[in-house]
């Protein structure tokens, strides 16, 4: 049976676009999406991995294919023919990757400014003293502290949030203040399908605030307001991770989201604006005195297993 070469070449094309497209859909790579926002990000990532995919089994197929057809016949000692370069070849392989790369610029900006990635918006207003204090400061210098200047924001709806939360990261631990109750938790909860806005800051380091199930992620900064805004439309518990290396227990940074309807999280509240008001005192007094290495260790020993004796001997 003779096919010609054409009708095998476009057989193969069409298999390949096919296996892309349902690989494209059906990796199983991601995590639940858990938030409006969370399927266009999702979207963009499925058509990154068609591509990829595609890519993959065409410059594979040719790399097998020729591995097997134009392997070297026994006896055979001539050389092989002197091929110099193919122009129009060369230039079809740049310019389609080209394309793909500025389809896939042009989407990933669209979803990122969808997600609230642009909006220059400062979501406080600083008190004015605070403003001319800084000012008067930084007069000809360069500017650490500007509130309004280079604001970091992420998120769907960041200017009409139903609850807004303050997020202080240090190492190595997430504090949560909720203005309205006062309380004040290691755990952030939130009723679900509620426009939610965290305004964060960091006491010592660079972290980053991540939540893959809400497919956002944004760094805090000392001294630097940054927001997240989501809106969880799923309930459950997902974890949050620091994602930027914030020291040597980096690894440990981590607490739960707790999605919860809108009952529970008032009760949850309500429990915890009794006891909050003791917890911050002593959260308050912890975070400003000075921390010793045995004592920040020993706040943590209990997340890694261990006890103070333990930590005594490892540290001299
Ligand atoms: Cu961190």
């Amino acid at each position: 049976m003779n096919i010609p070469g054409n009708i095998i070449t476009l057989i193969a094309g069409i298999l390949l676009t096919l296996i892309s497209l349902w690989y494209g859909q059906n990796h199983g790579l991601m995590p639940i999406e858990a938030s409006q926002g969370a399927a266009e990000v999702d979207d963009l990532f499925n058509l990154m991995m068609t591509i990829a995919t595609g890519l993959f089994l065409i410059v594979q197929g040719v790399l097998v294919y020729s591995i097997f057809k134009f392997r070297r016949q026994k006896g055979d000692k001539t050389d092989g023919p002197g091929i110099e370069g193919n122009v129009p070849l060369e230039i079809v392989w740049t310019a389609i990757p080209t394309v793909i790369v500025f389809i896939l610029a042009l989407y990933s900006f669209e979803v990122y400014n969808n997600l609230g990635g642009l909006d220059s918006e400062t979501s406080r207003d600083f008190p004015q003293e605070e403003m001319q204090m800084a000012e008067n400061q930084n007069q000809g210098k360069m500017v650490a502290f500007n509130p309004h200047q280079g604001h970091l924001s992420l998120g769907i709806g960041n200017a009409n949030a139903d609850i807004e939360v303050d997020v202080n990261g240090i190492q190595y631990a997430w504090i949560f203040t909720y203005p309205d109750s006062g309380v004040v938790s290691g755990e952030l909860h939130v009723p679900i399908n509620k426009q939610i806005k965290l305004n964060m800051k960091a006491g010592d380091v660079i972290h980053a605030f991540w939540v893959p199930q809400l497919r956002l992620k944004q760094d805090v900064l000392p001294g630097r307001e940054s927001t997240f805004a989501f809106n969880a439309n799923r309930i459950g518990d997902y974890p949050i991770i620091c994602a930027e290396l914030c020291g040597a227990y980096h690894g440990g940074m981590k607490t739960t989201l707790h999605v919860e309807s809108e009952e529970d999280y008032q009760k949850w509240i309500q429990e915890n604006t009794f006891a909050s008001a003791q917890e911050k005192a002593d959260t308050m007094a912890m975070m400003t005195q000075p921390m010793t290495k045995e004592s920040r260790l020993e706040m943590h020993s209990h997340h890694l297993g261990v006890n103070s004796e333990t930590l005594a001997q490892l540290h001299h």
